[in-house]
C-alpha cells in the first residue's frame, strides 16, 4: 500500500497549474474551496464541479486541507452554533462527492508562524525561519501587547531589544507581514492591521488551554456524528510552532495532547494529520514514538524536518535533513499502511525557494521546485524502503 504521493493546490488561482503538478509525479491533489469564507457552508454542486476539475487532469483530490474552523467555533461565541452547523452541512457534502478525507486546525487566531520567509541558507536557497529575538521584538516593541514581558526571559528580552533596535522602517514591515501574514490560500498579503489583530487577540483574554480543548471537544461532539455518517476522516492539524505564542492556548502540541484528545473523542474519525515539521519544532516530542502510538488514526501526512537551534529558533531543513530522521519516519509510515492495508495521503509540506523559484511568487513555503524536491527525495525514500522490507 503505497503512499498517495501528494501535492497542495491553491485552486484555479494558483500560479502553479495543475497541468505543472501533472509533471511532478504526484498523483493526489489537496486543495480546498479557498473561495468561500470561514464558517460558510461549502454547496454540494460546487464541490463536485472542483472534483470534476482535477480528476479531469488524472488525478484524485486525496485530501481537503483545510475546511476552516472560524474565531466564533474556537473561542464559542457570536455564531458558533450557526457556524458548527455549516460544518456539518459542508461534511455531508463532501461526504457525497466521495471526498473522506478532512484537514482543519484549532489554532486561535493565526495559522503557522515564522519570522522570515527569505532566510537563505548557504547553497542560496531561502527557507522560512522562526527565531525568538524576532518574535518577541514583534510582541513586545510593534505589537506592545499588554503582559507580554511575563512571556520572555530578561535574557530574551535584552536580545529582542537589541534586534528591533537595529531594524529600518523597510524591515519592521516586513516582519509585521510575515507575522500577520494571510493564512495559505486567502490570496490576501495579511488579514490583519495591528489594531485589529490586538482584537483579535484580546478574544483569548479569558481562554486557557484547558477552556480551548474544552471548545474543540464541543464542536466535536457535534461534528463527528456527522463525519461517521458521511464517511469522512477529520484529521486535526497540530499547532505550528507547537508552543504558545502571544499568550494564545495552544491544543495539539505534544503527545500527551493527542492522548487526551484520542481518549475524549474515541471515533476513529477524530483523528490527526501527523505534520511532522510541526511536531518537530519541539526537541522533546519524539516523531517516531509518537507515529506509532497514534498511527491507528492518522489519516493524512505532511512530510518535512526542521533544524533547531540551542536556543529554540528553528528554519525549515531540507525533507531528508534537520532534526528528523525521515528514514525511521518512512520506515514507520510503511509499515503503519501495511498493518492497517490503506495507502494514505502525504504531501511534501513546504519546500526551499531554489533555482527559478527565487523569481517566481508563490504562497510562501510552497514554491515549484523545491516541493519537487522534496517530494521526488520523499518517494524514493519510501520506494527504497517499501521494495526491502
Ligand atoms: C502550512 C500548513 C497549514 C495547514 C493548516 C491546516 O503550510 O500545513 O497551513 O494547512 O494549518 O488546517
Amino acid at each position: 500500500m503505497p503512499l498517495i504521493q501528494s501535492w497542495r493546490w491553491f485552486g484555479p488561482k494558483d500560479p502553479i497549474t495543475l497541468g505543472d503538478i501533472k509533471q511532478t509525479g504526484a498523483t493526489g491533489i489537496v486543495t480546498a474551496m479557498h473561495e468561500f469564507a470561514y464558517g460558510e457552508c461549502w454547496p454540494e454542486e460546487a464541490i463536485r464541479e472542483r472534483k470534476a476539475l482535477i480528476e479531469s487532469y488524472g488525478f484524485t483530490w486525496s485530501a481537503v486541507e483545510s475546511v476552516p474552523i472560524h474565531e466564533d467555533i474556537k473561542t464559542r461565541s457570536g455564531n458558533a452554533e450557526r457556524y458548527i452547523e455549516n460544518y456539518r452541512r459542508t461534511l455531508e457534502n463532501l461526504g457525497k462527492c466521495g471526498l473522506d478525507t478532512v484537514c482543519y486546525n484549532f489554532m486561535p487566531v493565526l495559522d503557522w508562524s515564522r519570522t522570515n520567509i527569505r532566510y537563505t541558507l548557504p547553497d542560496g536557497s531561502m527557507a522560512l525561519r522562526f527565531e525568538w529575538a524576532a518574535f518577541a521584538a514583534f510582541d513586545l516593541y510593534i505589537l506592545q501587547r499588554a503582559g507580554a514581558e511575563q512571556d520572555y526571559s530578561a535574557e530574551l528580552q535584552a536580545e529582542a531589544r537589541a534586534y528591533y533596535e537595529q531594524l529600518n522602517e523597510d524591515d519592521k514591515q516586513a516582519l509585521i507581514d510575515t507575522v500577520l501574514l494571510g493564512l495559505p490560500g486567502t490570496g490576501d498579503k495579511h488579514a490583519f492591521t495591528l489594531e485589529s489583530f490586538r482584537e483579535a487577540l484580546a478574544r483569548y483574554d479569558d481562554i486557557d488551554s484547558d477552556q480551548l480543548k474544552a471548545n474543540l471537544y464541543h464542536f466535536l461532539d457535534q461534528v463527528i456524528p456527522t463525519a461517521e455518517a458521511a464517511g469522512v476522516h477529520l484529521a486535526i492539524h497540530p499547532d505550528d510552532p507547537p508552543f504558545p505564542l502571544l499568550g494564545l492556548p495552544r491544543v495539539v502540541s505534544t503527545a500527551t495532547d493527542i492522548e487526551q484528545l484520542y481518549s475524549r473523542v474515541p471515533s476513529e474519525h477524530c483523528g490527526l494529520t501527523f505534520c511532522a515539521g510541526s511536531f518537530s519544532a519541539r526537541a522533546d516530542n519524539n516523531l517516531v514514538d509518537m507515529l506509532q502510538r497514534f498511527g491507528d488514526r492518522v489519516h493524512f501526512l505532511h512530510l518535512r524536518s526542521t533544524a533547531i537551534d540551542e536556543h529554540g529558533n528553528f528554519h525549515e531543513a531540507d525533507h531528508l535533513g534537520g532534526g528528523v530522521d525521515m528514514y525511521a519516519l518512512m520506515k514507520e509510515v510503511v509499515l503503519l499502511q501495511r498493518r492497517r492495508n490503506v495507502s494514505l495521503p502525504m504531501r511534501p509540506d513546504h519546500g526551499h525557494q531554489m533555482l527559478e523559484d527565487l523569481q517566481q511568487e508563490t504562497y510562501p513555503g510552497y514554491s515549484k521546485i523545491g516541493r519537487l524536491r522534496g517530494l521526488a527525495e520523499l518517494r524514493g525514500l519510501e520506494m527504497g524502503i517499501a521494495r526491502s522490507l
